[in-house]
């Protein structure tokens, strides 16, 4: 059994991976916070590094035989503190939320004030939701986006600071489609002796190229995720350029909040990094912006509420009122044609979490697969001829044919495809 193969083994997970191989071939893949690593980064995530015990850091294990370890955890950091211009970088992080977890400890005691985005504005679990371990253990408090402009305005970041006077000061969203003012977040840290953290998940790829200002020098600490824009291994990150933080923040993760790290994702961050630094993931950036901002335009055109009026990064933010659906209703009928997004609540929300105003929309996926300009038209067409003609079901079955002409001009994992054939499971 040892040497066979997972087809072999256990042919219900075989099936579901290659039926999971053909959603991701297939679908419109939408969801702002998802990407395809490639295939130097699923060969690192799926080697035998799993099989390692590496308790400790490069060169102070408490396991021997880490030599080969200690070699890709070096390279991670080496990459990830070159890719994001900073001194010290943690990638043993199992996630973003545990990120964030071991920066809070690192920092700040239980009960202190972190001063961070409301959810249903764009903010994270992570910052404080009641429903988090980080709104049980600390004092929150939110701002929110204007309602007017729909963007972040510093009178009201400074306003709820004057509030709470702050420990922490949080930025960084999963559903904030405007460039972060990190200067403005620095001053208003600086007034209140906060420390001041930038949560930069959804637009590690963009920051690392440019394609976003940097955090640094304004921010004490980054946390990241790996496999967002950033295109790597699924997993956590952070950033600091302060020494007794970085030490803090090792003592956090390990043995604070985490065993043994996963090397096979440190192994696979490292490639996801490396290939991160070539100018070619530079540009592939440009076009995930590129994309985002015309994917808006086309479904504004389309009588969309583009919440902010368009987008700097990645996303958008789209709030469905004007087509008098929810956000719920629209990502199902959407799933059902091959077109993947998530419902997201919008400011000034009415509606609860699981049925929301609005869905979020992002580029970074399609982008990988080679679409461009013309293809989000085409994508902003289809997504309005299902939105808004709910019930159509006519119209639904030409929008999922069109899907799979679409999809099927845009290879992804022929390579993965083949070696399933080769090893019997299809
Ligand atoms: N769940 C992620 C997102 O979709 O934005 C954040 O952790």
């Amino acid at each position: 059994m040892f040497s066979d193969s997972v087809g072999e083994v256990d042919p219900e997970v075989a099936e579901a991976l290659e039926a999971e191989v053909d959603r991701q071939e297939n679908n419109i893949e939408l969801i702002a916070s998802e990407n395809f690593v490639s295939r130097a980064v699923l060969e690192a995530a799926g080697s035998v590094m799993t099989n390692k015990y590496a308790e400790g850091y490069p060169g102070k294990r408490y396991y021997g035989g880490c030599e080969n370890m200690d070699t890709v955890e070096d390279l991670a950091i080496e990459r990830a503190c070159e890719l994001f211009d900073c001194e010290y970088a943690n990638v043993q992080s199992h996630s973003g939320s545990g990120a964030n977890m071991a920066t809070y400890m690192a920092l700040i005691e239980p009960g202190d004030t972190i001063m961070s985005m409301d959810l249903s504005h764009g903010g994270h679990l992570s910052h404080g939701a009641p429903v988090s371990f980080s709104g049980e253990l600390y004092n929150i408090a939110h701002y929110g986006v204007n309602e007017e402009s729909e963007v972040i305005e510093a009178e009201e970041l400074f306003r709820v600071a004057d509030e709470c006077d702050p420990d922490i000061v949080l930025a960084g969203y999963s559903a904030y489609p405007r460039e972060i003012p990190f200067d403005v977040f620095r001053e208003v840290a600086d007034k209140h002796d906060a420390y001041f953290v930038v949560d930069i998940a959804h637009i590690a790829g963009l920051v690392a190229t440019g394609h976003h200002s940097s955090p640094f020098p304004e921010a004490d600490v980054v946390t990241s995720t790996t496999h967002k824009t950033l295109r790597g291994a699924r997993g956590g990150l952070i950033l600091t350029n302060n020494g007794e933080i970085a030490e803090k923040i090792d003592k956090t993760i390990f043995p604070g909040t985490q065993g043994g790290p996963l090397m096979h994702q440190i192994a696979a961050k490292a490639v996801a990094f490396k290939e991160a630094l070539k100018p070619e993931f530079s540009d592939y950036q440009e076009q995930v912006k590129k994309n985002a901002v015309r994917f808006g335009e086309e479904l504004a055109e389309r009588n969309f509420h583009i919440v902010s009026g368009g987008t700097d990064n990645h996303l958008l933010l789209v709030n469905l009122n004007p087509k008098e659906i929810t956000g719920k209703k629209a990502e199902n009928i959407l799933d059902e044609v091959g077109i993947t997004a998530n419902k997201n609540t919008v400011p000034g929300e009415t509606r609860s979490p699981f049925v929301t105003s609005g869905i979020r929309l992002g580029t970074p996926a399609v982008t990988t697969r080679g679409m461009k300009e013309e293809e989000m038209a085409k994508i902003a067409e289809l997504i309005d001829r299902v939105v808004s003609n709910p019930e159509a079901e006519e119209e639904h079955r030409a929008v999922a044919s069109e899907v799979s002409e679409l999809t099927a001009n845009f290879p992804l994992y022929p390579f993965i495809e083949e070696g399933f054939a080769a090893a019997g499971i299809s």
